[in-house]
């Protein structure tokens, strides 16, 4: 037996540790552009990686409404801090699934929906992609190329087996519909598509209406199972909810089954909240249930049940009318400021000649611009301009203002004339 004297005293040295050969993982490819831009101690850098809402002056915002509805939250004593279900709040997946499909949805008043709250859209993403690889009968999953960065990270620990399909062409940065047609043409039977709602990251591409109808036939000829990604229904492109939600009650109003995964991260400035839902549109209210069981199984074992705060913040937005109109003036004005700000850097990069045709930064959507610029461009860009954006030459508009328009008009130009 070992005195107490023999144990020897924690390891000091790396090579001891259990974890010693550990190597070290690299940043986060969209995450980690801010973690340099934070390092930067440049007083002109610029942040233009992630997809986050800032103002004129550069700031974060938190939308006036979620204050509001904040403040009436902490001052209702009758409020507690018990655990909430494994599926969340009540309100919050009923408004959810309301936001999305329609107050009038058939498959709402049939009971085909089942909504659960989910970490935001990641984790709504996870966690419907979890129950696919536990219970659906093909297990692979088709991404559009390019698509966002963590979706095929999300989806292959989740125990889905991840390919492609066409989606974006580089050369009319536009649509490659042959492509995807094409593409989810040859998908074997049942297999999984994923599908950007609206506003595509990154590249700021959707399908027409028109071609929307095309894919929705193609996938349900094929008996394709449509999993929808909605990060992004603000209005941002059309100024309409509605309108942005049009693809998804397409695919609804047929009557086929599908899932849906939707953030309030960037519509109520969420971001941190993590709030978001899951719902799987069913072909029968009894199906529907017993999908519901088992997503509490899958959602129990990774984090119990979601939290409180964010959920409630966005049912008493939904749940009230004039909250949900202030909540849609709000969204407006951001939508406004990012469609202003495509307009600035377009005339800025006119007005400096810079080469090529610019005018994909006008007709893009959403969030996002995809400039065409390169990995190289890119670098030169951060490294002489301090502008920090992701290496696939994606811009967030949304952290663009007025004042910092120039400074990117110059740095793309450097880029673009350099070497020229
Ligand atoms: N889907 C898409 C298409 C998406 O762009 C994001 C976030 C998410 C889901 C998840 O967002 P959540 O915060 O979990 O609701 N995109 C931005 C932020 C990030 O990468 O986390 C981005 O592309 O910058």
């Amino acid at each position: 037996m070992a005195s107490h004297d023999d144990i020897s005293a924690s390891p000091t040295a790396a090579s001891d540790s259990v974890f010693a050969q550990l190597v070290r993982a690299p940043e986060d490819p969209i995450l980690g552009v801010t973690v340099a831009y934070n390092k930067d101690p440049s007083p002109v850098k610029v942040n233009l990686g992630v997809g986050a809402y800032r103002t004129e002056e550069g700031k974060p915002l938190v939308l006036n409404v979620v204050r509001r509805v904040e403040q009436q939250l902490v001052n209702d004593v009758s409020r507690n801090k018990e655990y909430i279900p494994i599926v969340g709040l009540a309100d919050f997946n009923k408004l959810s699934a309301k936001l999305i499909f329609g107050a009038d949805s058939p498959a709402i008043q049939e009971n085909r929906v089942t909504t659960v709250q989910g970490l935001s859209g990641t984790g709504s993403l996870r966690v419907g992609g979890e129950f696919l690889a536990k219970h659906y009968h093909q297990r692979t999953i088709y991404l559009p190329t390019p698509t966002w960065g963590n979706h095929p990270k999300v989806f292959t620990l989740a125990g889905l087996s991840v390919k492609t399909y066409r989606y974006y062409a580089p050369a009319t940065r536009g649509l490659d519909f042959e492509g995807l047609m094409e593409d989810l043409s040859s998908a074997p039977s049942g297999s999984i598509v994923l599908l950007h709602a609206c506003a595509h990251n990154p590249t700021g591409v959707d399908p027409t209406l028109e071609q929307w109808e095309q894919i929705r036939q193609l996938i349900r000829s094929k008996a394709l199972l449509p999993f929808f990604d909605s990060a992004y229904q603000a209005g941002f492109a059309s100024g309409s909810l509605d309108a942005d939600a049009q693809p998804v009650r397409l695919f609804v109003a047929d009557g086929g089954e599908l899932l849906v995964a939707q953030s309030y991260a960037k519509n109520m400035g969420l971001y941190g909240e993590r709030v978001g839902a899951l719902s799987i549109v069913c072909k029968s209210a009894d199906v529907a249930s017993r999908v519901e069981s088992q997503l509490k199984l899958v959602i129990r074992p990774m984090y119990s049940s979601p939290p409180i705060h964010g959920a409630s913040i966005v049912a008493a937005i939904l749940k009230d009318g004039d909250l949900y109109n202030e909540w849609t003036i709000e969204l407006k004005a951001m939508a406004d400021r990012i469609i202003s700000m495509r307009q600035q850097l377009f005339e800025a990069l006119l007005s400096r000649g810079t080469p090529g045709d610019w005018s994909h930064i006008i007709k893009q959507i959403g969030m996002f611009t995809f400039t065409g610029l390169n990995t190289e461009q890119v670098s030169f860009m951060t490294n002489e301009y301090h502008i920090y954006m992701t290496s696939d030459g994606r811009i967030s508009m949304a952290g663009l203002s007025s004042k910092t328009v120039p400074h990117l008009a110059d740095a793309i130009h450097a880029a673009v004339t350099r070497g020229v």
